[in-house]
């Protein structure tokens, strides 16, 4: 079972979005593993985006992502990586697919909306770093047996 980070951004936050997102997830068959709302910390911001420092936009990253609350949320399945980040659609939302969220409700890469992690790696580190262990909740549905094969 893949876990990834899932963040409503700041603009997703402020236009109303997080239900949207969140009922993607659910309809999609995904299963929530923690939720919080919370004013993203410098200091988080900067680890959590630590591979792009020193890029040109770096500093209007570090400056969206803690510029409002978001919605931090970690979700599980299987192929949970690829399957949200299908979801989500491309980085930039102009080359995101009809139907995906950044398709559907993004213009700027600079406010797109969502996070997902990248990989089934990055998805644990990223789950360690905006959650405590006892943060997580493990729980199973009725439905799981109709939506995971296994
Ligand atoms: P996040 O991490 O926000 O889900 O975005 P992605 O995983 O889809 O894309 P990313 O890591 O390449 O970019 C992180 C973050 O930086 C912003 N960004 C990115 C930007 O403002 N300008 C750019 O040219 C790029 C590549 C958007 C997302």
């Amino acid at each position: 079972m893949e876990r990834s980070l899932v963040l409503v951004k700041p603009d997703g936050v402020q236009r109303g979005l997080v239900g949207e997102v969140i009922a993607r997830l659910e309809r999609r068959g995904l299963r929530l593993v923690a939720a919080k709302f919370l004013q993203v910390p410098t200091q988080l911001a900067e680890t959590h985006y630590a591979i792009h420092k020193g890029k040109p936009f770096y500093d209007g990253l570090i400056a969206y992502i803690t510029s409002a609350p978001v919605m931090a949320m970690v979700w599980e399945g299987p192929n949970a990586i690829a399957a949200i980040r299908q979801t989500m659609g491309a980085t930039r939302p102009w080359e995101a697919a009809p139907g995906t969220i950044r398709h559907d409700f993004a213009l700027e890469v600079g406010r797109n909306l969502t996070h997902a992690s990248d990989s089934v790696e990055n998805g644990a580190a990223e789950t360690a770093l905006w959650f405590k262990a006892e943060e997580l909740v493990e729980w199973s549905r009725d439905v799981d047996r109709w939506i995971f094969e296994k």
